[in-house]
């Protein structure tokens, strides 16, 4: 199967994952998405990706559990690295986005068991890190769902951003 990669050669994440799917044999297709000319803020991009950032994969959840996930316990092998932490944040980020509109995050992961299965992976073998490092982002989400339902709610997202410090 082929990846499709969004990147701009100008996006160090961008090149990470070039890179990183270059060495791994991944087959992919890049396509040049121009952040000086703002392609990323246009129509077509933002119905791709509503966020307007590179990289982006598409079906990236598709792809974790099938592309980066089918050999191993976690993505390099046997051994946890920080390509773990990098993507296993980038699906935690999710919960942030989808706590405003579209599926929640649940829901998102709901198909996807070996994805669940890797994340808590490697969360525990990061652990008590991980979900310290990870609970103002979880905070954000339940506060940003509330005003979901309630657009004049106001999160105190300084407090929240202080969870993760004690
Ligand atoms: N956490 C994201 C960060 C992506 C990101 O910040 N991309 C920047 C370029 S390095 C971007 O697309 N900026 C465009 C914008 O914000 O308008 C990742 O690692 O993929």
């Amino acid at each position: 199967m082929t990846v499709d990669i969004y990147y701009s050669t100008l996006s160090s994440p961008s090149l990470a994952v070039r890179v990183f799917v270059e060495v791994a044999g991944i087959p992919h297709k890049l396509h040049s998405i121009s952040l000086g000319a703002e392609e990323n803020r246009g129509s077509d991009y933002l119905k791709l990706n509503p966020l307007g950032i590179v990289p982006y994969m598409k079906r990236a959840l598709k792809d974790i559990d099938s592309v980066f996930l089918h050999d191993g316990q976690f993505v390099a092998g046997d051994e946890i690295s920080v390509a773990d932490l990098l993507l296993a944040v980038e699906v935690e980020s999710l919960r942030a986005q989808d706590a405003t509109s579209g599926p929640g995050y649940d829901d998102l992961l709901a198909d996807h068991s070996r994805l669940r299965a890797w994340m808590e992976r490697v969360a525990s073998r990061c652990e008590p890190h991980y979900d310290r490092a990870l609970r103002s982002m979880r905070a954000m989400a339940v506060e940003l769902a509330k005003k979901r339902d309630d657009p004049a709610y106001e999160p105190d997202f300084v407090t929240i951003e202080g969870l993760s410090e004690s």
